[in-house]
């Protein structure tokens, strides 16, 4: 054997690889041994690929004195920092696009194992051995006991390597080294962090003599007869047995029997086996045929709507290391919240969560770990799609990708990658997936044409887009004309958001054409750090970064919900109910593709002042898919007095099922019976002055400026007008359609730095009155805004007229007032709850009585931005206050400016003050989605226009 080598050519070689065993099925065997090589490894990380010789790999190598690092695990994101920082782009590349070349500096990370087969290992000469690296980053040699066993590529797929002849029994010495940068990053320039490790499981597998090799399980189902057929095709011959379905064939022999089908909705998996003369393997099979048919994607005879997001696998201190409590996490987060569909973005995710994607149900599009994005800056020059050098490494990837993961139900479309551009290679994969499995379909999102898919699929477009492609007015090659439509991306989650996503789901439950999207994205790509909280591009000291562009998700980094996923599952909810308080009834209606509604269990009830009086049960029949049915409500309960009355409707789980618990909300509507009685002041008392001071009613002002500065003993500071929000991601994000950039507009005309002159303080018998104009610096716009005080001697009642004046061409951030209060904690309000509301963004606020405190009214974007806001308010209580609102308002509060909320770069940078900032809204600018895609629809923009709102202050004693 000879050692000291430091040759590193492979890194930079397009070919995939070497020494690996051809793709195959990922199992788990029912009783051959395997051995786990996760755990502590020793870890020296070099700057360079070429640093050290490969003289590690030989055993008896002293590596007493390196690292330690866990495997599963990326080294930058151990040892605080001891072995390099992770980096974060989103498509440009981080070295010079130079194909295939990569950077000298390319931290190499040999990692060093050693290892002692347990007592029940079989004796070395029966069978053979398997070694399995699930997923590497980015490219890894491998030495066992000193043989060189070859060398990888494709991060986020399986290698496994023959490795039989070289075990003993104790002392193996495996060895791997890992490089940073290689050919491989080309093909994955993904947005995401670049981290480098051994970040998926090390297995090694007893290879049973005359045990399983590979093999296909296809399972069909004839919605027309109710019967399934499964054929199982296996490398090695063997028999198939169903206990349930009394099946025991032949492998290759295809067998009918009648069987309940798999969907998302109803995923009944049969357990099966596969029995070769050395080995069992178990099965878990799903029935269900996925074709194009009439234009539409059909899965057992319907066309299905995907309600999707993309999910990048991540967790905030192992980055894309992820075990298994927390892939199940996302599976149940997702089921909870009335999704059904998953897009694998942009690779094939560990293969256990796709288990659990067959078990619990979910859709799948599977993506292969291909994205050369960062070509697009030199309009696709050199794309390796496009070159026919890198075609083998593609197609490997591609089988890869089927080989690995063709057995699971979940999956109903292949997609060959990410934002790749156009070209042969992806045609290549196409094909070859095309000619490999003709039980799913193909997906890709960066040929407009189709010319390699099956589906139309589009990223960001706007609702007027979606529309004309569900009229079938979009034009297009004769292909794609004859294609349904889905948005693999849409709704970009960043910060405060999205924004406009019931109006998509309109316009996909409107057009048959269009078989849904899929939210962009899961979750937060935040990484855990002592001093910022969350960290995000940038943080690490990047030379070129993207910021927190990576903080895109509908959960937070921990995986708490965001108001964008409450917005989700209300918007996407598999019951639609609808009611009219005035004739007694409510309208249900079925919006599964599969189910009835025999799992559910209805809830009714009566809302007085939003407090709940009384509620029942309500019966509802097990409706169809597609079926409606109008269902009698009881009388009404009596109540005192005049107050504003409401239904609620909710659809629960009847039972306990596999994600969630009896009695948990899969639905609700809410619907109107008496109107509110809207707050009104007879205007007894007068304003008073005195040296300095003007009283009116339990109220006092300045004198000189009319500023209000307390009401009943409870302090108030800086009442006015404001029309400033702090910019959230999609204001800082470009309109896709328009090209509006709303926080450089309203900066540019000085929103945020708004000066308020006072023109007048007057008293009438009845009436304060302060006239004030509110503009910025070198503008001629500006809003003239009278506030109007009058006091039935207990309450104080507010009217703020605001007419604008000049020429408006941008909407208003926010229109209302702002005050300070010196103390509050407790929140109650009647009104939207219990999340936050923009115009855009409210299908998940209901109306009720609410309570909540300061702190927990803040949503905590990892980027500070505008957060919080409750819609629909009444009435709000909070620091002794009661604030009733005349129209309904929205309000926030807390426990630093608007200004300082603009300033922080993270959550940490917020530091709580003396007074509590609460803003009273008349309205605010929607929120969109321009972070990426199309900003808030007109009807969600708050434009410049004469407005008058009222407010009703009391003591709340
Ligand atoms: C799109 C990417 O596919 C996705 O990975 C992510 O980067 C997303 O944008 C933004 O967060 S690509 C873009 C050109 C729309």
């Amino acid at each position: 054997m000879s050692f000291r080598t430091t040759d590193v050519d492979y890194i930079e070689d397009v070919s995939p690889g070497s020494g690996a065993l051809p793709p195959r099925a990922w199992y788990a065997s029912s009783d051959a041994t395997s051995l786990s090589l996760n755990g502590s490894w020793r870890l020296r990380v070099s700057p360079t690929a070429d640093a050290e010789d490969d003289s590690f790999a030989e055993e008896g190598y002293d590596a007493g004195d390196w690292a330690e690092v866990t495997v599963p695990g990326h080294w930058v994101l151990q040892g605080d920092g001891a072995f390099g920082k992770p980096v974060y782009t989103n498509h440009l590349y981080p070295f010079p696009v130079d194909p295939p070349h990569v950077p000298t500096e390319n931290p190499t990370g040999d990692h060093l194992r050693v290892f002692d087969l347990p007592d029940d290992w079989p004796a070395l000469d029966e069978g053979g051995a398997v070694l399995r690296f699930d997923g590497v980053e980015s490219c890894a040699r491998v030495w066992l006991n000193g043989t060189d066993i070859g060398e990888f590529k494709g991060s986020r797929l399986a290698h496994e390597f023959a490795v039989g002849h070289l075990l003993k029994p104790s002392g193996n010495v495996l060895a791997v080294r890992v490089h940073q940068w290689s050919a491989g990053s080309y093909l994955e320039d993904q947005d995401q962090w670049w981290l480098p490790g051994i970040f998926r499981d090390v297995t090694l597998l007893h290879r049973p003599a005359g045990g399983v090799l590979d093999f296909f399980v296809h399972a069909d189902y004839d919605h027309v007869t109710g019967e399934g057929t499964l054929r199982v095709d296996s490398d090695v011959d063997g028999r198939v047995l169903v206990p349930a379905l009394d099946i025991d064939v032949a492998t290759g022999a295809p067998v009918t029997v009648p069987v309940e089908p798999w969907s998302a909705e109803t995923p009944k998996l049969y357990d099966g086996e596969l029995v070769t003369e050395g080995e069992r393997v178990p099965l878990r099979i799903g029935f269900r045929t996925v074709v194009l048919e009439d234009g539409l994607i059909k899965v057992n005879g319907r066309p299905i709507l995907f309600k999707g997001v993309n999910r990048h696998e991540w967790h905030p201190r192992t980055g894309r290391a992820l075990d298994l409590a927390t892939m199940r996490e996302d599976v149940l987060l997702m089921k909870r919240h009335n999704l059904n569909a998953v897009r694998t973005s942009h690779y094939p995710p560990h293969p256990a969560f796709l288990d659990l994607c067959d078990e619990y149900g979910l859709w799948v599009i599977d993506e292969c770990d291909l994205e050369t994005h960062g070509f697009t800056e030199q309009d696709w020059r050199d794309n390796p799609v496009d070159d026919d050098r890198w075609t083998p490494a593609l197609l490997d990837r591609a089988a890869r990708m089927v080989e690995r993961d063709k057995n699971h139900p979940s999956i109903v479309f292949w997609s060959l990658g990410n934002e790749a551009g156009t070209g042969r290679g992806l045609t290549a994969m196409a094909e070859w997936i095309h000619s490999r499995d003709t039980s799913r379909l193909v997906h890709y999102e960066g040929d407009w044409n189709c010319r390699d898919t099956d589906v139309y699929s589009r990223m960001y477009a706007s609702h007027a887009e979606v529309e004309a492609i569900g009229k079938e007015l979009d034009g297009g090659t004769l292909k794609r004309r004859g294609l349904p439509f889905i948005q693999c991306e849409y709704g970009h989650a960043m910060g405060n958001g999205p924004g406009g996503i019931a109006d998509y789901q309109e316009l996909f439950e409107k057009y048959d054409r269009i078989q849904g999207g899929f939210i962009w994205e899961w979750i937060d790509h935040g990484i855990e750090h002592a001093e910022l909280g969350y960290a995000y591009g940038g943080d690490f000291g990047e030379e070129l970064h993207d910021g927190n562009f990576v903080c895109d998700g509908l959960i937070f980094p921990d995986r708490t919900p965001s108001p964008g996923l409450a917005e989700y599952k209300k918007v996407i909810e598999p019951v639609r109910i609808e009611g009219d308080g005035a004739d007694g009834t409510v309208r249900v209606t079925n919006r599964y593709d599969f189910a009835d509604l025999s799992a559910l269990a209805f809830v009714w009830s009566y809302q007085v002042d939003g407090a709940t009086v009384e509620s029942g049960s309500l019966s509802v029949p097990a409706l169809k898919p597609g079926e409606s049915a109008d269902v009698k409500l009881p009388e009404p309960p009596a109540h005192q007095g005049p107050a504003e009355t409401g239904w609620t409707v909710r659809a629960t789980l009847a039972a306990d099922t596999a994600w969630g618990e009896r009695g948990h909300e899969v639905a609700w509507g809410q619907f109107p019976g008496a109107v509110r009685v809207l707050p009104s002041v007879a205007a007894t008392d007068g304003p008073v002055r005195d040296g300095r001071t003007i009283t009116l009613g339990p109220a006092a002002f300045d004198a000189r400026t009319g500023t209000l500065t307390s009401i009943g003993g409870v302090s108030v500071e800086g009442l006015r007008l404001d029309v400033w929000r702090a910019p959230t991601d999609n204001d800082e994000g470009t309109d896709w359609v328009s090209g509006v950039q709303y926080s450089v507009l309203w900066r540019t005309l000085g929103l945020h730095r708004m000066r308020h002159r006072l023109d007048a303080v007057e008293l009438t018998d009845d009436t304060l009155t302060v006239r004030t104009r509110v503009a910025p610096a070198a503008r001629e716009v500006g809003l003239a805004t009278v506030y109007r005080w009058t006091s039935d001697g207990s309450r104080l009642k507010l009217t703020v007229s605001v007419a604008p004046e000049g020429e408006w061409k941008v909407p208003l951030p926010r229109l209302g007032v702002r005050l300070g209060l010196a103390e509050a904690e407790a929140v109650t309000w009647f009104g939207g709850g219990p999340g936050e509301a923009y115009p855009d963004t409210r299908a998940a606020s209901r109306i009720g009585l609410w309570t909540s405190t300061v702190d927990d009214l803040q949503t905590p974007y990892l980027r500070p931005q505008e957060n919080g806001a409750r819609g629909d308010v009444r009435w709000a209580r909070l620091g002794g206050l009661r604030i009733e609102g005349d129209p309904e308002f929205a309000f926030s509060a807390r426990r630093w400016t608007n200004e300082q909320l603009e300033a922080a770069s993270h959550l940490t940078d917020l530091k709580a003050g003396d007074t509590v900032w609460v803003n009273l809204d008349h309205g605010q600018n929607g929120v969109g989605s321009q972070s990426c895609g199309p900003g808030p629809l007109p009807r969600h923009q708050l434009t410049a226009a004469p407005a008058e709102f009222s407010f009703v202050f009391s003591t709340d004693k």
